[in-house]
Parts: structure tokens; C-alpha cells; sequence
């Protein structure tokens, strides 16, 4: 099945998927459209007065998770002709200083639940809230005293939202701390904070309610930070060759509304205002049962989770939880065609609702590309045949989907690579501009302070230490949902029953997780292996047929378990998790995250220790990166990876890729082609 395109370097052109203008049924996973998101805004409209007039804004409009068990049958019923379950949107208000959360119906174009929300934590931010607050601030008078008394011009001011995370507090008001920034030239904001201001802003009550000005630092210069290619002077490089796609049949996938199919892959991908690009119902082609096999019933970040290392005044509270508290959709950016994706990428864009509820949209939100790494699939040389050197190798291409999230200064890269051998990696790549601090130092030698917090990486300026806790959830159904969590023990053994001069060999310990406790994992402390089983299909010679989790680079919190960033992000106490699929837990920082206690996080959720042995069961998997700054992160940072991949696991009878034809050159590259 897998059908590999051949490639010459000359030049492609840019496939723009356009919502063709012909209806068809929304899939179930579909995100809102611009159409439903005015609905949505309607119905509500009838029983609450929604504008910049009333108390009463959008804080998240998503789609309401459709039943599993409805998707699923209707998703495994020959031509789709099983309803398809009801189409609901889910929503956040902020009412009159109340959070309330709201499904309305399509169908019926009505709501059809709407309750109050009593707990803690506070619904995502809007974009529009935090706009307003930072604009509230530029006019108030006692911070514009404090700009001109630094000798700073008002209109070189940007000022910024942060969130302020909790430390213990009983009252979680919805406030925000904002902090100013000196362009004064510059472009790079985040390079030059000014520091010593502490401007706490009420977003219920849109009002500055507390003001303090430390009068402090220096600020870092602008010299040296500017990024753009246009205002750099010579001399440039290292130069790169454009080396771009050519594929006279035109890209390997097919894209039909949400629904790529590329090789034997099929999967959706979809767009969500807090988790950005959502991948579902992912099923690869299996060719000796001839049908397609269920692999990811839905994957995609449920949190980011960035503490910073300094815990000082201006710096303890910054400890954000991305995604929850700023929504990774929402900060999703419209990616660029050659050079955030390659010649070749089909684009998607992003709709999603603005506080009042109208449709905002970003475009080429998303993008899919087939990659030629110029890896090697498989390969084999067999020189022992008597008279014949027999060499067999194919390419390695695979389809990434991907989208980039901006997080103020951060740029998260999140790509899914679906390979035709069964492999999907989920790769994350960090980039954009360090969150520093203003100091007086431009030398190490003149450090007087035993902790810095950081690296001084430039004039006046420490980029302080923190990490990136990116988790995914992901809904794994191999071959089915009935599942179960393998764990494989790699252990050294002593030869006992044989006569052998070998001192030692290593063996396999194998159990399967019975309960959520048994399936919290901390990776490095043994050397094992974790794979999904499904508990009702064996392979012909008899082993479970799996899918095996491939770790990355490990790395865990080095927060203490009572310290309140750690409290909140307690998901990231261990590197992986199993919990029984529950659709009311998708979001592991809780369904609340701005200013939560912890009190809904997924270690809260695997307390309940349930049974996860043949159920359906749900991974969660951490990418971690302990951040260290470093002169070369500055005034840009080069993009650094991590990732973890899904393998097939006793999933295939043999290897799946075996049959793939090898590329064959049947075209003399020419640059003057006329019949192509
Ligand atoms: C909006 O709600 C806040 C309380 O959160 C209240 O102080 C304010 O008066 C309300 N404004 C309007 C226009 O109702
Ligand atoms: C702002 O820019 C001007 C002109 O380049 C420069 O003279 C001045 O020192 C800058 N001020 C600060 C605070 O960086
Ligand atoms: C500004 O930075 C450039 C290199 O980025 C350096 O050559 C130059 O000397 C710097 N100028 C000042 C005034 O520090
Ligand atoms: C899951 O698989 C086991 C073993 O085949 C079987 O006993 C059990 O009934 C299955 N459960 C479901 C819900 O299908
Ligand atoms: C599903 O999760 C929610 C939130 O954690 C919880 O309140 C509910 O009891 C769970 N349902 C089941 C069946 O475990
Ligand atoms: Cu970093």
C-alpha cells in the first residue's frame, strides 16, 4: 500500500486546501465551523445579552466531545450510513463573575445544559480580555508616571499579560499580573523587560487593583537582538541551498474535508482553541487482513507546563501552564509556506470564537507534507550467496502534520510523523525568543550574587533558567479498545541451569498493569519496555498484538511535590500514566487551569487507582526539557527537539513496509521541461 512518490530538486508549487463550496455531512471530529460558531452565538444571544456591554463572554467554544461508543459505530459501519452521533458544541462563559459552561445542540439549535461551575480555577484567557488589560494599563496614570520617571518614552512601551499561577491564596480572583516591555527600536520584545513594577490587573472588573513601582535595573540594550533577515547587515550564512520538492502526480496524500489518507494511513485532523491540532480515529491499512486497523482514537497537548527558576519577586509566579491558561489553539500562528512547511504542504486553517462569540480566524493554521528525511527505511546488503552481492533498501517518507503555537515569547512546534511501517512520532520543537531578566552585569566576573538563575547570555541580560513539560494525551485503541498496558522488566540473570562460561544474560519480567497505580511510570529507573496490548487479538503465532511506547529523551520535575507550581502541574510527577478513557478527562491541568489548586489534575484522577486491565485505556506522555540558557539561544533561539514514538509491536504479522517498491529514477531532471 505504501506508495512512495520519487522526487527531484527542482521546484513544486503550494497546495491550498479551500472549503470547496459543495455540503457535505460534518465528520464527527470536525472542528466548528464559521457557520455553527454563529449559532452558537445566537442561541446563547436568546437567553443571555452577550457584547462589550454585559457582563458575559466566551471563554472557550470547542466542540462537546461526541460518545465514543456512538463515533465508533458509526465510524466501523460500511459507508457510513449509522447516524452519526448528535452535534453539540461545549462552552465556557463568564457571566456576571461566574463561570458557566454551556452545551448547545445543532440540531434542536438550542441549549440543552447549562450549569455553574463551583469549584476552583479559573476558565482560559481571551485573546480580547488580555488585549484590554494591557491597554487599561498603558493609560493608567500612576504607570505612566513610572515610565517617564525612568526616563522611558511611553509610546516604546508594549505591554504584556502574564498569568499568575497560585501560592496558597483562598481567593482566586480572575487577576493577572502584566508586564512592560521596551521596544525603543527593537522588535524582539521579550529581550527587554523593565523590571521592578508589580501591576496586578482584575479581568471581571477590568481594572488596574494593584500598583507597585520598586524603581529598579537596568535595561538589557537593544543592540544585538533584532531577527529580521531584512535588517541584519552582511555577512550572511551559513549559506543553504533551496532544495525543494518536485512530484510531477503531485503530493502522496489526499485530503477530503479533515480526513488525510496518505500510504496505508488514514486518520483527521482537527483544530481546538486549548489543544490546537487534534489527530483522531488514526488507522493504518493493514494489507494481509485487508482492512484498515484502529490505532489512535485521539491524540493531541492537554497542557504545557513552564516554571521558571527564579524566586524572587518579579520572577516566582512564572510558572505557566500554556495551554489551559492561554489556550494552545487560540496562540496558534498561520505557518508559512516553504519555510514552516515544505513545498508540497496542503494547509488548514483555525476558526474559533472571539469573546463575544464571532469567528476569528487563523489561516494555514496547520499544515501536512510528506517528508524526505533522506533516512532509510529498511535495508539489507546479503553478501554470503555464493557468486552474488544482493543489496535491497527503500527510502524513508513519511506524512507530518503540524502546527506552531506561540506562547508570548515561546514557538512550540508540534509535529505528528505517521510512517508507513506502523511508526507515528510525536515530535516537539522549541524555538523563539528566552524570557530574561534585566542585570547589571555584562561579564560573568562581575556576578556578585550567588545565583543568578540563569546564563548570562548577552549585555545586562540573564536568561533564566525553566523548564517545558509538554503532555500529551493520547487515546490509544489498538486494534480495537479493549487494552491493556504491558510492562516488560529488562533483568540481568545469572545462567543457573546450563553449563556456560557466560557470567550473566538479561531476560524479560513481563506484567501487565492492573490498576492506574501500577501504570505510573518514571522512566530511567529501569530499563523496561511499555506496550498496548489489546487483550483479544493474538497474532498467528500467538503474542498480543501491541503497540510500543519508544521514550525520548527522559526528563522529570525537580520541584518539590509541596511547592505550589508542582501542586498544580502534578501531572508531571511521573513521565507516564494509564488512566480507564473518561471523556470529562481530557484536560490534565483540569477543565479549570488559570489560577487552580491542583485539586483536578490527572494525578487527583489516578488516585481513584481503577482498573485499567481489558478496558479501554488512555496514555499520557510527557516531553520534558530542562532549559539551561545559552549565548546561542540569543536574540533567537535554533529549534530543539524531543519526542517519543509509537511503534507496531507484534501488531503486523511481519514487516509491513517489505512490499514497498523501490524508487526508481525514470526522469532525466531537466530545468526547460516543457511536456513535463
Ligand atoms: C459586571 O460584573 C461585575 C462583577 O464581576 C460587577 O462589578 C459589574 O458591575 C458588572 N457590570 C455590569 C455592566 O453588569
Ligand atoms: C533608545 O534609543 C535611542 C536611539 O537609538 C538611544 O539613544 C537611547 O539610549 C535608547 N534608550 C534606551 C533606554 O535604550
Ligand atoms: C552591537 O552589536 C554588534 C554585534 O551584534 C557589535 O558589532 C557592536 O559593537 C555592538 N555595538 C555596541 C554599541 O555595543
Ligand atoms: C476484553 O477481552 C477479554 C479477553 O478476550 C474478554 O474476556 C472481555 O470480555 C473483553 N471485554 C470487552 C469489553 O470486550
Ligand atoms: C469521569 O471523570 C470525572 C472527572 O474526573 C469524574 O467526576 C467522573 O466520576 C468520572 N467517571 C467515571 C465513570 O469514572
Ligand atoms: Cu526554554
Amino acid at each position: 500500500m505504501a506508495r512512495l512518490h520519487f522526487i527531484i530538486l527542482i521546484f513544486s508549487s503550494i497546495f491550498a486546501i479551500s472549503s470547496s463550496s459543495f455540503i457535505r455531512p460534518p465528520h464527527p471530529f470536525d472542528p466548528l465551523t464559521r457557520t455553527e460558531l454563529k449559532l452558537v452565538r445566537n442561541v446563547i444571544k436568546k437567553t443571555y445579552p452577550v457584547g462589550p456591554k454585559y457582563n458575559f463572554t466566551f471563554q472557550y467554544v470547542g466542540l462537546n466531545e461526541p460518545d465514543k461508543s456512538l463515533v465508533l459505530s458509526w465510524h466501523s459501519s460500511p459507508d457510513q450510513n449509522v447516524k452519526p452521533p448528535p452535534r453539540q458544541a461545549f462552552i465556557i462563559a463568564r457571566d456576571s463573575g461566574k463561570t458557566r459552561e454551556i452545551v448547545v445542540d445543532f440540531s434542536s439549535r438550542a441549549i440543552i445544559s447549562d450549569k455553574i461551575h463551583v469549584g476552583k480555577g479559573n476558565p482560559m484567557l481571551t485573546i480580547d480580555e488580555q488585549e484590554a488589560a494591557t491597554e487599561l494599563v498603558h493609560k493608567f496614570k500612576p504607570f505612566r508616571d513610572s515610565i517617564r520617571r525612568r526616563g522611558l518614552k511611553l509610546s516604546e512601551v508594549v505591554v504584556t499579560s502574564s498569568t499568575m499561577g497560585w501560592f496558597g491564596e483562598t481567593k482566586t480572583e480572575r487577576l493577572i499580573k502584566t508586564i512592560p516591555f521596551y521596544l525603543n527600536g527593537s522588535v524582539n520584545t521579550y529581550l527587554r523587560p523593565i523590571e521592578g513594577l508589580t501591576i496586578i490587573v482584575n479581568l471581571d472588573k477590568m481594572k488596574v487593583t494593584k500598583f507597585k513601582d520598586r524603581f529598579t535595573s537596568p535595561l538589557p540594550k537593544a543592540n544585538g537582538t533584532e531577527f529580521r533577515f531584512s535588517k541584519l547587515n552582511p555577512p550572511f550564512g551559513p549559506a543553504l541551498r533551496n532544495a525543494v520538492l518536485f512530484q510531477p502526480n503531485g503530493p502522496g496524500f489526499k485530503i477530503e474535508g479533515h480526513i488525510v489518507r496518505w500510504a496505508n494511513w488514514e486518520f483527521h485532523m482537527s483544530f481546538d482553541v486549548r489543544a490546537g491540532l487534534v489527530i483522531s480515529l488514526a488507522s493504518i491499512f493493514d494489507m494481509d487482513m485487508n482492512k484498515y486497523r484502529q490505532v489512535l482514537y485521539k491524540g493531541h497537548v492537554s497542557e504545557i507546563f513552564v516554571p521558571y527558576m527564579d524566586p524572587s519577586a518579579d520572577w516566582y509566579f512564572i510558572t505557566y501552564l500554556d495551554c489551559g491558561e492561554f489556550g494552545c489553539g487560540q496562540s496558534a500562528v498561520s505557518l508559512e509556506p516553504y519555510n514552516d512547511c515544505p513545498a508540497g504542504a496542503a494547509f488548514m486553517d483555525g476558526i474559533f470564537a472571539g469573546q463575544y462569540g464571532t469567528p476569528t480566524k487563523i489561516s494555514n493554521v496547520m499544515c501536512i507534507f510528506e517528508k524526505h528525511a533522506g533516512d532509510i527505511m529498511w535495508r539489507h546488503t546479503e553478501v554470503e550467496v555464493p557468486g552474488l552481492e544482493i543489496t535491497e533498501v527503500r527510502p524513508d517518507v513519511s506524512l507530518v502534520a503540524r502546527m506552531v503555537t506561540t506562547v508570548g515569547n515561546y514557538d512550540y512546534i508540534i509535529d505528528y510523523e505517521f510512517k508507513p511501517s506502523g511508526s507515528i512520532k510525536m515530535e516537539v520543537g522549541l524555538t523563539g525568543v528566552l524570557e530574561v531578566k534585566p542585570v547589571e552585569y555584562v561579564h560573568t566576573s562581575e556576578i556578585k550574587e550567588d545565583d543568578i538563575h540563569g546564563t548570562l547570555i548577552a549585555d545586562n541580560t540573564v536568561g533564566v533558567n525553566h523548564d517545558h513539560f509538554v503532555t500529551f494525551r493520547l487515546d490509544l485503541d489498538i486494534d480495537g479498545t479493549n487494552n491493556s498496558f504491558v510492562r516488560t522488566e529488562l533483568v540481568t540473570k545469572a545462567p543457573k541451569s546450563v553449563n556456560t562460561p557466560r557470567k550473566s544474560y538479561w531476560t524479560t519480567k513481563q506484567k501487565t498493569a492492573k490498576t492506574e497505580a501500577e501504570a505510573r511510570v518514571k522512566l530511567g529507573l529501569n530499563v523496561e519496555e511499555f506496550v498496548v496490548v489489546n487483550a483479544d487479538r493474538r497474532t498467528k503465532h500467538g503474542n498480543e498484538v501491541g503497540y510500543r511506547l519508544f521514550p525520548g529523551p527522559v526528563s522529570g520535575t525537580l520541584l518539590t511535590q509541596d511547592d505550589y507550581p508542582q501542586i498544580r502541574a502534578a501531572f508531571t510527577n511521573y513521565n507516564m500514566w494509564i488512566t480507564p478513557y473518561n471523556k470529562s478527562e481530557m484536560w490534565t491541568s483540569g477543565l479549570y487551569t488559570d489560577r487552580s489548586q491542583g485539586d483536578d489534575t490527572l494525578a487527583v484522577w489516578s488516585q481513584r487507582n481503577r482498573e485499567i486491565e481489558k478496558k479501554d485505556i488512555v496514555m499520557w506522555y510527557t516531553v520534558g526539557f530542562h532549559h539551561v540558557p545559552c549565548q546561542e539561544d540569543f536574540p533567537t533561539m535554533p529549534t530543539l527537539s524531543s519526542g517519543f514514538e509509537l511503534r507496531p509491536a507484534n501488531f503486523f504479522e511481519q514487516n509491513p513496509v517489505l512490499k514497498v517498491k523501490p524508487i526508481k529514477l525514470t526522469t532525466t531532471p531537466c530545468c526547460t521541461c516543457t511536456n513535463g
